[in-house]
C-alpha cells in the first residue's frame, strides 16, 4: 500500500492537516493508537484563537462552531482580590477568542473525514517509522494482530508529546528545551452555567485558580495543586470550596457545589524540540512543543504549525516547489517561541511558587500592577492572548 502522507496522530494537529490536504486533492492515511471514544473523551482546552478560527473554516468544519461557540471580547484578571477586566477588542482593534471544547473540535474534524471517506486506523499499535532520511520512508503498525507496512512521500508525527514520531529522530539531530514547573492544574468539568461572562485567571495566596466555559450550561474550573495531587482525593466539595477560597468575594459568593463530570490532574511544562524536521518527517503540534496551559495556546500553536505545514506540503504536489516545505520549521518555530514566551510569563505571574521569596512575590504584583496601569502593556498581554497572525 501506498500513500501521499502518513500522518501519526488523530488528536486536533493530525486531523485538521488531514482535512486540509484531503480538500486539496492529497491522500492522507491517520494512524491513531487509541479508540476513537477514547480520543472524543478527552477534556483538554477550550479557547480557540482567531487564526485557529479562520482556519477551522477554510477546512471547512466551522459551521458548528459559529453555530454553538461562544465569542469573547474581554477576559479577566484578578490578584489578591483586585480584578482586572482586559477588553481584548478595545486593545486589539476588534479581535477576540471563541470560547468551544477541543473535544467538539475534534468531533467536527472526525466527522467530515468520515463523510469524505478519507481513512483512518484507530488502535494502530507498536506504529514504526523508517527511512526518514530518504525520499521513501514507510510506517508499519499493528492492527487486529495483523503487522502492515504503508509506504509515502513524507510522514507528520502529530502525536502529541509522548508519540514516536521525535523519538523516531536519530540521537542528536534534535536539541530540546524544556522547563518543569514545580506544580499541576487540578480541573473539573460540571453541568452548570458559569458564574461569570468571562474567563477569570487568579492570583491568590492559596494558588492560581481559573474559571472557564464550555457553554451556557458547562463549566470547567482549575486550581494549582501540588504535583503529586491525585484527583480521586479531591472530593467535588473539596474542589469547590478551595475554588471559592482562591476568587474575589463577589465571584466565590456565586459558586454553587455541582456534581463534576470530569476530574483531573494535568502537570505544566514548557518544551521545545528544534528542529520540527528531519528529512522526510515533520514534527506538528504537541509532538514537537508543549507550554503550560495558562496561556490557552497549545491547541492553538498545534494549528499554527499545520497552518505551515500543510502550505509547503500543498505546494510541493501542486506546484512542484519544496520552498514552503524547507522554511516550515523555521516559520513554525518563530511563531511558536513567542507562545512560548507568553505562556511562561503568565504562568510565572499567576502561579504560587513553592519555596518562593517576597521579593518575587512583589515583582508579580507589580506585573499585575503595571499591565492594570499601562495601556501598551494591557496591548502587549490581549495581542498575545488572542493570538500573532501566523
Ligand atoms: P494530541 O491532542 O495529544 O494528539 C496526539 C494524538 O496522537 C496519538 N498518539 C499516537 N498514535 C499512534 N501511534 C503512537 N505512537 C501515538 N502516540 C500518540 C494520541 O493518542 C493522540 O490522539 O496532540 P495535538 O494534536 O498536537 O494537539 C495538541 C493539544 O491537544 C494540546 O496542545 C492542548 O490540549 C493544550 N491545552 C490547551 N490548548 C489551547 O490552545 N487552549 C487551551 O485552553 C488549552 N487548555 C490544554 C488545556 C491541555 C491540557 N492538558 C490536559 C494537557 C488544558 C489542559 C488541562
Ligand atoms: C479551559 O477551558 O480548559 C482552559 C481555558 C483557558 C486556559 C486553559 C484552559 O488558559
Amino acid at each position: 500500500m501506498r500513500r501521499q502522507v502518513v500522518i501519526i496522530g488523530s488528536g486536533p494537529a493530525g486531523l485538521l492537516l488531514g482535512q486540509l490536504l484531503g480538500r486539496a486533492g492529497i491522500d492522507t492515511l491517520i494512524l491513531e493508537r487509541s479508540t476513537r471514544e477514547h480520543v472524543l473523551s478527552r477534556i483538554r482546552a477550550g479557547v480557540l484563537e482567531r487564526g485557529t478560527v479562520a482556519l477551522l473554516e477554510k477546512a471547512g468544519v466551522a459551521e458548528r462552531l459559529h453555530r454553538e461557540g461562544l465569542v469573547h471580547s474581554g477576559v479577566e484578571l484578578a490578584f489578591d482580590g483586585d480584578r482586572l477586566r482586559l477588553d481584548l477588542a478595545a486593545l486589539t482593534g476588534g479581535a477576540g477568542v471563541s470560547v468551544y471544547g477541543q473535544t467538539e473540535v475534534t468531533r467536527d474534524l472526525m466527522e467530515a473525514r468520515e463523510a469524505a471517506g478519507r481513512p483512518t486506523v484507530f488502535e494502530a499499535g507498536d506504529v514504526e517509522i523508517r527511512d526518514i532520511e530518504t525520499a521513501c520512508p514507510s510506517v508499519s503498525f499493528t492492527v487486529h494482530g495483523e503487522r502492515r507496512t504503508v509506504a509515502c512521500d513524507f510522514v507528520a508525527a502529530c502525536d502529541g508529546f509522548h508519540g514516536i514520531g521525535r523519538r523516531s529522530v536519530p540521537e542528536g539531530a534534535l536539541r530540546t528545551f524544556e522547563r518543569v514547573y514545580p506544580f499541576g492544574w487540578l480541573g473539573l468539568l460540571t453541568d452548570a452555567p458559569p458564574v461569570t461572562d468571562e474567563l477569570v485567571y487568579a492570583n491568590h495566596p492559596r494558588g492560581f485558580a481559573l474559571l472557564s466555559m464550555r457553554s451556557p450550561t458547562r463549566s470547567r474550573y482549575y486550581v494549582q495543586v501540588p504535583l503529586e495531587t491525585r484527583a480521586e482525593d479531591w472530593s467535588d466539595e473539596r474542589f469547590f470550596d478551595e475554588l471559592r477560597l482562591r476568587l474575589p468575594a463577589g465571584m466565590a459568593s456565586r459558586l454553587r457545589t455541582t456534581p463534576s463530570i470530569e476530574k483531573s490532574v494535568a502537570p505544566l511544562r514548557s518544551f521545545v524540540a528544534e528542529p520540527m524536521r528531519f528529512g522526510s518527517l515533520f514534527l506538528a503540534g504537541d509532538a514537537a512543543h508543549i507550554v503550560p496551559p495558562t496561556g490557552a495556546k497549545g491547541l492553538n500553536l498545534a494549528a499554527g504549525d499545520v497552518h505551515y505545514l500543510s502550505s509547503g506540503l500543498i505546494e510541493h504536489y501542486r506546484e512542484g516547489s519544496d520552498a514552503g516545505l524547507d522554511r516550515y520549521s523555521e516559520r513554525a518555530l518563530g511563531r511558536v517561541w513567542k507562545a512560548e514566551r507568553f505562556s511562561w510569563w503568565m504562568t510565572s505571574m499567576l502561579h504560587r511558587f513553592p519555596g518562593t521569596d517576597a521579593f518575587a512575590e512583589r515583582m508579580q504584583r507589580a506585573e499585575f500592577d503595571h499591565v492594570a496601569s499601562v495601556r501598551s502593556a494591557a496591548a502587549n498581554v490581549a495581542e498575545n492572548y488572542v493570538g500573532l497572525p501566523f
